[in-house]
């Protein structure tokens, strides 16, 4: 039986075999060509199918050194996952600088113009451990490392740009809180439980994240989607040692999106890939995401009078105040060959920076740049990780008399492993370089050494106010609803009620609907604040998502079909979502395909039962009229149709179509302008452009109970 394997990408590195049974039924596998199956140090393998026995029936001997290799090796497999932001996926990219910050900082990677550096580019979510689900209601990891000319550069951000804790000693408690209680090892991935909002009731700084995280910044759709920031204050530093603080800041070139609450959890049982699936199709296929990098940059002045301290990251400076210079952008468009050799093995460091790029004293990131060499000392099991390829730099040589240790890759040649020396002949004999090598910001500091938080980082309310009035109505029903949701999961009356004392000190109808929502007796008394909450901080529209100009580029169209579907109409729909830069996927009752009424057979990519509506931004239901009698019957066609109208997506159908959407659950009486009827191609152009709009957020006013409660807390 010859064994041919025609994807290249699942093609065996190795070897491919032809297998035979041979007549005493022991199976014979012949190389076809040169390959030959080795062991790790090179002796080729004879058989790989059977350990060595004393008979065919008889047991296996210590002395089978391949079989005990194998087993040892495959027993080793695993390596810790991080113990935050296990779950994770990483891609290459480049980044190309378009305009130079070479007033500020002597780092090449932001003053030479043109120049391409490459980078990797790792997602996650933080509290699931590595095998959990992809659309966790989390913060997203977004961390980029910068394979500079003058070493890497790390900027291992987040997209959401503030921080639950003002300092790093917080962060195993917030942690724990957050992950599976240590008894019952659940709930996995979610902050839907006692311990999560026990902690965060009782860390009154945390309120502004919160804000973030209980919005859909928390769900997003894709990470294409999403924004990506830095959190910190950073420092630019130029030639003369003078320094300029900077927030990085990530901005997709396809936009922000996010999904819904109900969605989220049903992709998780759809797709519990969803995420990187979506990021490895879209580079597979050519549509690689990019992002434009931008800076906030500001100078100690700016620092001194802004309202908040700039040290302190549960703070954000809003745009309008200091706007975002876009410098650059990245593209991501590399797929990894090996997932463990480069996405888990890669390691962050907030340290790696690159001489003009440094540190400012915010304590969360003073605390970080001790744990990072840390953990990937206890994950990569030796200080050579450095020396694994996805952690080498690319761009410049590395030369030190450093030695030993692990697993050492990188070992010094000759006698001299010392500096200063005197072996002029050594090669190489590497020094210091006092006008090419990092200096550090020459800050001046003084003080008593104390254990104190600072007055300037008092106030936790304020901007956690500005976040919430700075968004759409739909997007502030969604904090309020997410609220609920996750409160209602904690058994402590004690513990909500005292959330809900906190919203009173953010915004008093967000405090409101959620007692509505978690049905309280009464509204409880408003938190104690540190320093009186102010009220006069004006919206700044970048905050919201759907604020921000949105497309249908890039996204995907579910098009359930059924046999004797018009082939007109489904050959209009996609020609006109290629033309859109979006993608088709084909729904059919049967794998097999649709038989089109001109009697074509379209081939399915999904049988309904897997391609559920959820995994699509829009859908189209083009169905003859005994499709549509035959699919009423169907559940899960129903269901496609129902969740599609719930989560607000618009939604094209054929005429024959109607009376399968009614079965469905959509009345005559509530289609509305996002159920669309196509005939005509006009009217696949009309219903593609309004998908542009990507959801019809007013529907979700009819489709949900709670949006009583949040309409009646805003009157
Ligand atoms: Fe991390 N964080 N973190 N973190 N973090 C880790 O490092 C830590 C924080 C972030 O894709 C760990 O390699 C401390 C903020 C990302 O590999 C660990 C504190 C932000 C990633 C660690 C923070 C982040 C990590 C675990 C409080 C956003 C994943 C595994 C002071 C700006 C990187 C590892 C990847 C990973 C420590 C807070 C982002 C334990 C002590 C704030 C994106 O070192």
């Amino acid at each position: 039986m010859a064994s041919s394997n025609t994807d290249p990408k699942a093609a065996p590195a190795v070897a491919e075999f032809e297998t035979e049974v041979g007549a005493g039924g022991e199976l014979h596998q012949l190389a076809q060509g040169d390959e030959v199956l080795t062991t790790q140090l090179g002796v080729p393998v004879a058989d790989d199918q059977n350990s060595l026995k004393v008979g065919p029936r008889g047991p296996t001997l210590l002395e089978d050194f391949h079989f005990r290799e194998k087993i040892f090796h495959f027993d080793h497999e695993r390596i810790p996952e991080r113990v935050v932001h296990a779950r994770g996926y990483g891609v290459h990219g480049r980044f190309t600088l378009a305009k130079s910050l070479s007033d500020y900082t002597t780092a090449k990677v932001l003053t030479e113009v043109g120049e391409e550096t490459p980078m990797f580019v790792r997602f996650s979510t933080v509290a699931g451990s590595k095998g959990s689900f992809d659309l966790a209601r989390d913060v997203r990891g977004f961390a980029a490392k910068f394979y500079t000319k003058e070493g890497n550069w790390d900027i291992v951000g987040n997209n959401i740009p503030v921080f639950f804790i003002q300092d790093a000693i917080k962060f195993p408690d917030l942690v724990h809180a957050a992950k599976p209680a240590p008894d019952r090892n659940f709930p996995q991935a979610q902050t839907a439980h006692d311990n999560f909002w026990d902690f965060i009731s009782l860390t009154p700084e945390a309120m502004h994240m919160i804000m973030w995280t209980m919005s859909d910044r928390a769900i997003p759709r894709s990470f294409r989607f999403m924004e990506g920031f830095g959190v910190h204050s950073f420092r630019l530093i130029d030639a003369e040692g003078k320094g300029t603080f900077v927030k990085f800041h990530f901005k997709p070139k396809l936009g922000l999106q996010s999904v819904v609450w109900n969605e989220a959890v049903k992709i998780n049982g759809a797709d519990p890939d969803f995420h990187r699936r979506d990021l490895w199709d879209a580079i597979d296929m050519g549509s690689p995401p990019e992002w434009d990098l931008g800076v906030q940059l500001f100078d100690d002045e700016f620092a001194e009078q802004f309202e908040f301290d700039v040290l302190d990251p549960t703070k954000i400076i809003p745009e309008e105040q200091v706007p975002v210079e876009i410098i650059g952008s990245f593209v991501l468009d590399g797929l990894v060959d090996n997932f463990f050799a480069e996405t888990e093995q890669v390691a962050f460091c907030t340290q790696n920076v690159v001489p003009g790029i440094g540190f400012s004293n915010d304590p969360l990131l003073q605390g970080r740049n001790f744990s990072y060499l840390d953990t990937q000392l206890k994950r990569l099991g030796s200080p050579n990780f450095t020396h694994i390829p996805i952690n080498s730099p690319k761009g410049c040589p590395v030369m030190n008399f450093q030695q030993d240790g692990h697993m050492a890759m990188r070992n010094p040649k000759g006698r001299v492993n010392y500096e200063p020396n005197s072996w002029s002949t050594a090669t190489p004999n590497p020094r210091e370089d006092p006008a090419r090598g990092y200096r550090h910001f020459p800050a001046e500091e003084s003080g008593t050494k104390v254990q104190l938080r600072p007055e300037s980082f008092a106030d936790h309310y304020s901007q956690a106010r500005q976040f919430f009035i700075s968004q759409a109505p739909i997007e502030q029903k969604h904090i309020g609803d997410a609220l609920t949701f996750e409160l209602s999961k904690v058994l402590r009356p004690d513990i909500r009620e005292k959330m809900v004392g906190h919203l009173r000190n953010i915004d008093e109808s967000l405090a409101k609907a959620v007692a509505t929502g978690l049905g309280l007796p009464k509204l409880p008394a408003a938190a104690t604040a540190a320093v009186k909450p102010r009220t006069d901080l004006p919206p700044s529209d970048a905050l919201s998502i759907v604020k921000q100009p949105s497309t249908f580029k890039g996204r995907k169209l579910g098009m359930l079909v059924s046999d004797g579907a018009p082939a007109a109409l489904v050959n209009a729909l996609v020609a006109e979502v290629k033309a859109a830069g979006a993608v088709i996927e084909i729904v059919t009752p049967k794998i097999g395909g649709a038989k089109l009424d001109d009697g074509t057979l379209l081939p399915g990519d999904q049988k309904i039962d897997g391609g559920a509506s959820v995994l699509y931004d829009a859908v189209a239901v083009i169905v003859s009229a005994e499709g549509a009698a035959l699919l009423s019957r169907d559940k899960p066609a129903k269901d496609f149709v129902n969740d599609a109208f719930a989560h607000c997506k618009f939604i094209g159908h054929s005429a024959a179509a109607v009376p399968f959407l009614e079965r469905a659950g959509i009345a005559a009486e509530d289609m509305d302008d996002g159920v669309i009827a196509l005939g005509k191609k006009t009217d696949v152009t009309a219903f593609l452009d309004s998908c542009n709009a990507l959801r019809l957020w007013d529907r979700e006013f009819n489709v949900d109970l709670d949006a009583e409660g949040f309409l009646n807390a805003q009157t």
